[in-house]
């Protein structure tokens, strides 16, 4: 393969002079250096050092038909022969454009019928704040115009979309959220809700959002925005009437609600979006990730009837678009993608066969004793470590143990992503039952050897 003819050590070298990752501490990846990935086959990534990795992340949360399928590589290489890009914006097209917004049509959930692409989850988002204001700009409601998320939601990483997340620690950074974005508690049970029942802990969590609602004035909130599931908050799954709640909330104060589907979509939870798992209609979805399973970067905002009436009907440029708004290259993968899901039946295979067995054999976790809780939908699942199983109690300094896991994890050829100190898995639709014995295999090995640093270490 070109390119691989340097050592790992000459890989690092070259990383550390040149190379700044994202989410990273810079310094402190310099005096670690970096693993060097060099391939993918099925569930797996070898690296220079030819260790085969199990991915239980599908990269970060996107390979969702594993990786090497050929056939992705093909129509990319066709489409770039044929016409590597052209844009859409002065009353153009290009044909793999229009033939995925027909296709994501059937797909997405009812009532969704247009779509307007970028290349990443966090344009995407920034997209739905520019379209939603428009669209209660042009209704004349002009104050509407604050969103409401959670606290541990991740929606990107520009300024809009890094607003609309709810992470302090990237809200630190840059003098964040902007004005217009306020967070209100998320449905995360385990930290808000020691002592409640399920239901009590739903009610008091819709609750929190419609205090929000109230605090600013429902006049000034243009909409409520969440993941189905927060997956990089730590794989948050609220209560079971957690999201029918919201939607009577929005439609009882006039507020859209759009539903950031970057990691829940395509197939992830069992359906083809977190909306239809939760039996929610959302007004705005949100994807990326999965619609090309990582292959290629491409993002979309998908709306219904009640925000196109509004915003074609009255006429006006929306002036917001990207160079690369519908790439027909990362289309055309997009499209094979969705093929490859439909004909192999993932979606049906992860919720049958898949998921069950994932979500069974990792709650088996529940027994050890750095584990308070094991939680999951779908193929999502995240894993608490705890200090003290019996208080709740969680570690602090958060996140030490945490890391301590995933480095354990990645020694033995495992790969989880640590939040804070709970462990993550979102492995591709493709997993086997084979691969997740092995997973729970790998990931006990490591979890025993945390517990062991955790004494020694006196953490
Ligand atoms: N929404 C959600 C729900 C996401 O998970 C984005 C938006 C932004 O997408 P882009 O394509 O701009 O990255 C994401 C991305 C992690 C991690 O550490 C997760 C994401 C991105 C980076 C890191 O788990 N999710």
């Amino acid at each position: 393969m070109h390119l691989s003819n340097r050592t790992t050590e000459q890989w690092q070298k070259i990383d550390s002079a040149h190379h700044l990752h994202p989410f990273t501490d810079f310094k402190e990846l310099i005096n670690t250096g970096t693993r060097i990935i060099i391939s993918g086959k099925g569930n797996y990534v070898t690296d220079s050092e030819n260790n085969k990795i199990l991915d239980m992340m599908a990269g970060l949360w996107c390979v969702n038909i594993g990786y090497g399928r050929k056939e992705l590589a093909e129509v990319a290489f066709e489409q770039m022969q044929l016409l590597p890009y052209y844009n859409s914006f002065f009353k153009t097209a290009t044909t793999p454009s229009i033939e995925l917004s027909k296709i994501l049509a059937d797909i997405t959930p009812e009532g969704i019928e247009r779509f307007f692409y970028g290349s990443s989850g966090s344009e995407s988002n920034d997209t739905v704040v520019r379209l939603v204001r428009r669209y209660w700009d042009i209704l004349g409601k002009k104050n509407k115009k604050t969103f409401i998320s959670r606290t541990f939601a991740y929606h990107g990483s520009t300024m809009a979309s890094a607003s609309l997340g709810g992470m302090q620690a990237m809200h630190n950074q840059g003098d964040l959220p902007l004005p217009g974005f306020v967070h209100a508690m998320p449905p995360y049970q385990y930290k808000f809700g020691k002592n409640i029942n399920e239901d009590e802990f739903c009610k008091f969590a819709v609750n929190e959002i419609e205090k929000k609602i109230i605090e600013i004035g429902s006049d000034n909130v243009a909409a409520f925005i969440g993941e189905p599931i927060q997956g990089a908050g730590g794989v948050i799954v609220p209560p079971r009437d957690y999201w029918n709640l919201i939607q009577d909330l929005c439609k009882k104060y006039d507020i859209l609600l759009c539903i950031d589907e970057v990691i829940c979509g395509f197939g992830r939870t069992g359906e083809w979006f977190g909306s239809q798992h939760y039996n929610i209609k959302p007004d705005v979805i949100t994807f990326a990730k999965g619609i090309t399973s990582g292959y290629l970067p491409l993002s979309g905002v998908g709306i219904g009837k009640k925000i196109s009436d509004v915003v074609i009907k009255q006429g006006g440029e929306f002036y917001h678009g990207y160079t690369y708004s519908g790439h027909p290259v990362a289309c055309a993968v997009a499209i094979e993608n969705i093929r490859i899901i439909k004909e192999e039946r993932m979606i049906e295979n992860t919720k049958k066969n898949i998921a069950p067995y994932l979500q069974k054999r990792m709650r088996e976790f529940e027994n050890h004793p750095l584990v308070g809780e094991v939680r999951g939908e779908g193929l999502l699942v995240g894993v608490e470590l705890v200090k003290n199983k019996e208080k709740k109690e969680m570690f602090d300094p958060v996140g030490t143990v945490g890391n301590i896991c995933r480095d354990h994890c990645m020694n033995n050829n495992l790969i989880m992503r640590a939040v804070r100190d709970g462990m993550m898995c979102s492995p591709p639709l493709t997993i086997t039952k084979d691969d997740i014995d092995k997973c729970v295999e790998r990931f006990k090995k490591s979890l025993d050897a945390t517990l062991e640093d955790i004494k020694k270490l006196d953490i």
